[in-house]
């Protein structure tokens, strides 16, 4: 048949979509290998200082960058630092935030709910790794006239594109760590980031120290997360 390979929607140029053509057979396995692929995914808090290489960690952005967003406004920065100067900054100011947390900031439950997971004030990880990529939610943009403009479901969008790459970075072979130091302010003022920029989440990334143990945790079943209306 003979397709159009563009159409005009409100005067915008809209492409064909490709779609994937797999057998139904070839799509039950890659489903399945993929969940097996991922359920072996861990938040890793013990780093090997093994270097990685920048243009891996430039494919792991740009696979992130591939998450849908409000209107397509990409509202993310990342920011990945190797500099060893930099991340000793942000451990140190980490660190600080970190202490106050344990100790007055999170309340009696919340501690107990953290013992299982091994935690503690110590982020050593933030000078071992060898990159940290700090995740900037972008609130608002400024235009040529330098009037601000809104972004669109930014926590969603900038949710998404983390976990994307979470998702790439353990397909890659490598590990990180959903790191949450809050408040997280002194981000910003130690990478120098614009107003419109929020820290958002602080992944290290790299291999884990040999050998690393992780917490013997046990992921939801499939009917306990899922309810299936037929
Ligand atoms: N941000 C702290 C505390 C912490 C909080 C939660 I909720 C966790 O799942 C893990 C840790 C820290 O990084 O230690």
């Amino acid at each position: 048949m003979n397709t159009k390979d563009h159409i005009l929607i409100n005067g915008f140029k809209h492409i064909k979509f490709e779609q994937f053509e797999f057998s139904p057979q070839d799509i039950l396995l890659k489903s399945e290998s993929f969940y097996q692929k991922m359920n072996m995914r861990r938040s890793v808090r013990e780093f090997s200082s093994k270097p990685v290489s920048k243009t891996i960690i430039r494919n792991l952005i740009k696979t992130a960058s591939t998450a849908p967003s409000g209107a397509h406004k990409q509202p993310w920065t990342f920011c990945a630092i190797s500099n060893p100067e930099i991340k000793s900054k942000i451990r140190k100011a980490a660190e600080i935030e970190e202490k106050e947390s344990y100790e007055s900031r999170m309340s009696d439950s919340w501690l107990k709910d953290l013992a299982h997971l091994g935690t503690d004030i110590n982020k050593p990880f933030l000078e071992i790794a060898p990159w940290l990529i700090g995740i900037f939610k972008k609130a608002f943009e400024y235009n040529e006239k330098g009037k601000k403009i809104n972004n669109y479901y930014v926590n969603e969008s900038v949710g998404l594109a983390s976990g994307m790459l979470i998702t790439a970075i353990h397909n890659a072979g490598l590990v990180t760590l959903t790191h949450t130091p809050s408040p997280m302010q002194f981000l910003s003022k130690i990478l120098n980031r614009p107003d419109n920029e929020r820290p958002f989440l602080l992944l290290p990334i790299g291999y884990a120290k040999d050998p690393t143990y992780v917490p013997d945790l046990k992921r939801k079943n499939i009917n306990k997360i899922a309810e299936f209306y037929e």
